[in-house]
């Protein structure tokens, strides 16, 4: 790597011998944590609530202390900027700071910890890089609260309008615009966003296979496909003492049906198919009373988009059928669909080779879970880094990822921003130049 020198250097510096603080990540992490913080652990700021106001008030805080140009857009996206020494498209690092209903610390939060880390680091080092850098956290990543999930990236990257996102209905009955002026992250900064020269965003897997393999570093090559529905089946309440088993239209064994289907179709096409009834809600939810309706989430993922596809049919053909035979309707509604993504593979290439110049080991793999870095290859270069997560749990308050590991996987994305930083508008190949033209480590 050619020596990266600044005018406020001698030429025996290189940025590229700098390390973050892993005491002060761990030291926000944990403060960050504890907004919306659940007994035994883990934390719950479910999107534009009052606890991710507070969340999202505290890293803004902390964006200020280091004096960064802070804009917040029209969806709530907060993107905070350390100047560089030319005014060219920044370096963007960057996830989300909502959680699920029983969130873990680390997921989402780690992506912007350590992007608010790596330009802490850079701008107390006295080094200014050629490129700006710049660190986000993205609106309603989770989609739990508000459908459709990765929202205000999606919005950022002009896949949807702020005004469509707006009107949006939380599962909860809020209206989405509403809660973002509720709260006072309705920004005035217009969507969609200033394309970055790249995007990398550090994640913990919320996977088991780093852990398994004892790697350090997971090199993330793309982004599962994910098709989200929500079905609506509508029966007959009846009395459950009373009503024959031959007249019942019961929605709640409809539901259940649905649920074993869905296991059995992921088993069938085998991994890395998987497929997922997280929700069920019966009416009136009561037992003595055969339910009215019910209403089902599904979440159907697969790497290969036509064998997602052939997931979704057969689930519609297996909904029509049952429908048939148990005297009920069931109205489906596309909460999200988003197709398999395959990250920048110079940029890919660039993480291995940053991972592997600090001494950790790397393995390559997809990413089961959706993320913010999905939307911004829409509009520039972007790659991920995972790192390990403990007994691979996520989206349970016991997710854990050890400190040693986030000072890995923060300090790699030290590496590779660095790199990116350094380059003129021209170099649009993102390798780092001791790899030979394949992209391979030179011999
Ligand atoms: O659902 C997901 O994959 C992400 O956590 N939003
Ligand atoms: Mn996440
Ligand atoms: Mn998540």
């Amino acid at each position: 790597m050619s020596k990266l020198t600044a005018p406020n250097f001698d030429d025996s510096f290189s940025p590229h011998r700098l390390r973050i603080d892993g005491d002060r990540l761990t030291r926000r992490l944990v403060e960050l944590g504890e907004i919306g913080g659940l007994e035994g652990g883990g934390c719950a700021r479910l999107a534009l609530t009052d606890e991710d106001k507070e969340g999202r008030n505290l890293v803004v805080a902390w964006m200020a202390e280091l004096d960064l140009d802070i804009r917040i857009d029209a969806i709530g996206n907060v993107t905070a900027t350390l100047p560089g020494r030319e005014d060219l498209d920044p370096v963007m690092m960057g996830s989300h700071i909502d959680t699920v209903q029983t969130g873990g610390i680390y997921d989402g939060n780690l992506g912007v910890l350590t992007g608010l880390e790596v330009i802490e680091t850079v701008k107390k080092s006295g080094f200014v890089p050629r490129r700006p850098l710049t660190v986000a956290f993205f609106t309603d990543e989770e989609g739990a609260r508000f459908a459709p999930d990765m929202l205000g990236s999606l919005v950022y990257v002009g896949a949807m309008s702020a005004e469509e996102a707006h009107d949006i209905v939380a599962i909860d009955g809020a209206r989405l615009g509403d809660e973002l002026e509720r709260i006072g992250y309705h920004g005035s900064t217009p969507c969609p966003g200033r394309a970055p020269h790249a995007f990398v965003e550090l994640h913990i897997e919320q996977g088991p296979v780093l852990e398994r393999e004892a790697i350090d570093i997971g090199v993330v090559t793309g982004v599962q496909g994910i098709s989200w529905q929500q079905l609506t089946i509508t029966g007959q309440s009846a009395h459950a003492g009373t009503t024959p088993m031959t007249l019942r239209r019961d929605p709640g064994y409809v539901a259940a049906a649905i649920a074993v289907f869905v296991r059995r179709l992921a088993e069938e096409l085998g991994e890395p198919q998987v497929g997922t009834v997280g929700a069920i809600d019966l009416h009136p939810n009561l037992i003595n009373v055969v339910p009215a309706s019910a209403t089902i989430t599904v979440d159907l993922r697969n790497t290969d988009e036509q064998i997602l596809q052939k997931a979704e049919a057969r689930l519609t053909e297996f909904c029509q059928e049952i429908a048939e035979s148990e005297g009920v309707t069931i109205e489906a509604v596309s909460l999200a669909r988003f197709e398999p993504v395959e990250f920048n593979e110079q940029l890919v290439d660039s993480v291995e080779h940053q991972a592997k110049a600090l001494g950790l080991s790397t393995r390559r793999m997809p990413s089961g879970a959706g993320h913010d870095a999905q939307m911004l290859s829409r509009v520039a270069p972007a790659a991920m880094v995972f790192v390990p997560s403990v007994n691979g749990i996520s989206h349970n308050i016991a997710e854990f990822t050890k400190p040693a590991d986030n000072e890995n996987g923060a300090n790699v994305l030290l590496q590779v921003v660095l790199s990116l930083a350094d380059q003129a508008d021209t170099d649009t190949d993102t390798t780092p130049p001791e790899l030979n033209q394949s992209g391979k480590e030179s011999s």
